[in-house]
């Protein structure tokens, strides 16, 4: 019996989510972004007899070929898709139709998803590993995750996901490290005991310093939305920093990639109607590109000459909500 995961390879709950995976049911993963998950799909090893896939949505435009693929893959092979973008009833219906086991909330994380998941098959100290998610997803207010964070000392759980958060921003262009990170985790390692994971932290915390003073000349106001053009790998920090510098309740920030495309990131605080994950999809499509994610944080990519008109969009939707 071999598993195989296929974890998102952007952030501390795609890489916990991995590591949950690996800990519990051993075998190979594979991380991944948004935009490769069906690739991902189509290249699970012929070797797995099971599969995993955690923390990785697919927006209204690739849908229905993720629902196919995923059916071909639940013929072969018990599939398991642990995740919390938003869905709609008919996409989980979906989901189900097509043979695999689902587990999703909106309101939990991908690593407190996993770690409920396969907690029979998990060690005490995975918690922390789903915790490590939490935190830095913003959503260790759930009643799963602030239930488990009582049982730790908070702050070595901050420290150690901040950590964790801040030396994956600075490596994570290359999928080497992530990785790196998966199977130490798997291990039940610290993250402060990994590596050089606490010096990378340390000097993310000196770049963070310097970027918040930038975003302040660097970045304009449009409306209700501050955006920015970064060429920092963590543009959702970018989008957060942006929300304080100028006081509004929309973050963006974006970096150019090769091809003519834009990668952005939104970040809204409470103080925003819009539910980004839903509506970044359907401005995204309009402008050639495609995007989803939650409540507070999306992401999307678009053709850059569309960049001016998405924000555009994006200024009179919060105008208007
Ligand atoms: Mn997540």
């Amino acid at each position: 019996m071999v598993h195989h995961c296929i974890s998102h390879v952007k952030d501390v709950d795609g890489v916990s989510s991995a590591a949950l995976v690996v800990a519990a049911k051993g075998g190979t993963f594979r991380l991944t972004d948004y935009d490769e998950l069906l690739k991902e799909i189509d290249a699970v090893p012929s070797s797995a007899t099971s599969v995993t896939i955690c923390d990785l949505g697919t927006n209204a435009s690739n849908f229905p070929q993720f629902v196919a693929r995923l059916e071909g893959l639940a013929k072969r092979m018990p599939v398991a898709y642990i995740d919390h973008h938003y869905l709609t009833e008919e996409a989980k219906g979906q989901i189900l139709r097509a043979g695999v086991e689902l587990h999703h909330d909106v309101k939990d994380c991908a690593a407190v998803l996993t770690y409920l998941t396969y907690k029979a098959e998990l060690p005490e100290a995975a918690r922390m590993l789903a915790l490590f998610g939490a935190v830095t997803d913003y959503m260790d207010v759930s009643p799963n995750a602030s239930r488990m964070m009582e049982t730790f000392d908070r702050q070595f759980v901050l420290l150690e996901s901040t950590m964790l958060a801040y030396a994956l921003a600075r490596n994570g262009k290359d999928y080497a490290y992530p990785e790196m990170l998966v199977k130490e985790l798997a291990q039940m390692k610290s993250p402060h005991s990994i590596d050089e994971v606490g010096k990378e932290a340390i000097q993310q915390a000196e770049v963070v310093r310097k970027l918040a003073e930038e975003v302040k000349s660097r970045g304009t106001r449009m409306g209700k939305l501050a955006y920015m053009k970064t060429s920092e790998s963590a543009t959702g920090n970018v989008a957060k920093l942006l929300i304080g510098a100028f006081d509004v309740p929309l973050g963006v920030a974006y970096k150019e990639k090769p091809g003519g495309m834009a990668e952005m990131s939104l970040r809204s605080t409470s103080e925003s109607k819009v539910h980004l994950g839903k509506e970044i999809g359907l401005i995204a499509q309009k402008h050639g590109g495609s995007g989803g994610g939650h409540d507070k944080a999306a992401g999307c990519s678009v053709p850059t000459t569309e960049v001016p008109g998405l924000l555009a969009d994006l200024a009179k939707l919060l105008e208007s909500a």
